[in-house]
């Protein structure tokens, strides 16, 4: 396996995205919340919901996939990760978050993904900050071998956006 070959920032909602997976920021239970799991699971409709029940609960740093229900194609796949709530960075948030992204990456390897669009993972919610979030995204993504071949990092905004757009330079 090799790395992925195109990482990009772009600003914008994730559930407008085309790709072949899009990664939520979920909760243990996959059954949706708010924010970003919020919008997608609105897009996606009820059956999200009822899919997260019977996989999950999914523990922080694990992720795990159901169908992509009512988004529009190309997005066959929804890949539900739980991010770490940040405690103040003393009880392993970081390594919890870097384990979302490769898991993300793993899980879309064993769908046969190859296009993904990540969320900034743990950044709202959870309070994980957002500059510390946006240096681990970026290296974890650059460094795990993985068969995605592109990556949409879609940013809700424009601080967001400027980090990650940061780390890839
Ligand atoms: N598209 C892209 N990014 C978005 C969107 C969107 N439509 N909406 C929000 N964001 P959060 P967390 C950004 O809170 O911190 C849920 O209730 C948002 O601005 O969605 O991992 C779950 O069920 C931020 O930059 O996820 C969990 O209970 C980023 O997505 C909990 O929240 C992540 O913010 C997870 O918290």
């Amino acid at each position: 396996m090799r790395t992925v070959v195109r990482i990009e920032v772009v600003h914008g909602d994730i559930t407008a995205e085309q790709v072949d997976a899009v990664v939520t920021a979920a909760n243990e239970s996959l059954l949706g919340g708010g924010g970003v799991d919020g919008a997608i699971h609105r897009a996606a409709g009820p059956r999200l919901a009822q899919a997260g029940g019977r996989v999950g609960p999914c523990e922080p740093g694990d992720a795990m996939a159901t169908p992509a229900f009512d988004l529009d194609p190309p997005v066959r796949h929804v890949i539900h990760t739980v991010g770490p709530v940040w405690e103040g960075g003393d009880y392993g948030e970081d390594d919890t978050l870097a384990s979302c992204y490769r898991r993300s990456l793993a899980v879309a390897d064993e769908l046969g993904a190859r296009t993904v669009a990540f969320p900034a993972i743990a950044t709202g919610l959870y309070g994980f900050p957002p500059e510390r979030a946006a240096r681990i995204a970026v290296a974890t993504l650059r460094t795990t071998p993985t068969e995605v071949t592109h990556i949409r990092l879609v940013a809700f905004d424009r601080e967001t956006y400027d980090l990650l757009a940061a780390e890839l330079r």
